[in-house]
């Protein structure tokens, strides 16, 4: 490990959903997408091995593996949870998963004024945020490689 050496890698990583409109089935009245991506588009993939998507349990096989590039998962559902998004770092990083959440928002407020209008806009609902994963005195090889791409 690199004494002293901080490797710093930001992210971004969220929902994105939008009404399907007043023909939809009550059942699946919202499509939306979780995903994580490297904070200006660069490629995670040789820092990442796999990304878990935890879905709610009212979901066909709700546990999504991604092994690859674009991280990320489209449903169609009604109803607003919190997805878990579990990261897990190439096996030469030698570093334990991230465990982060994302709060699927299909609706900017959550009360019948809220919704209403979330409807009306028909602009998807994004609920982003941003981190920064900080990886403390690095394996040699693993930070070369993350700093090289
Ligand atoms: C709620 N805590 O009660 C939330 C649960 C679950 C949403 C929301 C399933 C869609 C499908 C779906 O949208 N579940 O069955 O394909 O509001």
């Amino acid at each position: 490990r690199v004494k002293g050496k901080e490797l710093v890698v930001p992210i971004c990583y969220g929902t994105c959903a939008y009404w399907l409109g007043k023909k939809a089935d009550e059942y699946h009245s919202h499509k939306w997408t979780v995903y994580l991506r490297g904070a200006e588009h660069e490629d995670l993939s040789h820092c990442i091995e796999k990304v878990v998507f935890n879905l709610h349990p009212s979901f066909k096989e709700p546990v999504r593996v991604l092994e690859k590039p674009p991280y990320e998962v489209t449903e169609t559902g009604w109803g607003e949870f919190e997805i878990g998004v579990t990261v897990h770092f190439a096996s030469d990083a030698g570093e334990k998963p991230l465990e982060l959440s994302a709060p699927l928002k299909l609706y900017l407020e959550d009360t019948e004024k809220g919704k209403a209008e979330s409807k009306a806009a028909k602009k998807p609902v994004v609920k982003e945020k941003y981190e920064e994963i900080v990886f403390h005195e690095p394996r040699e090889e693993f930070a070369k490689r993350i700093e090289g791409h």
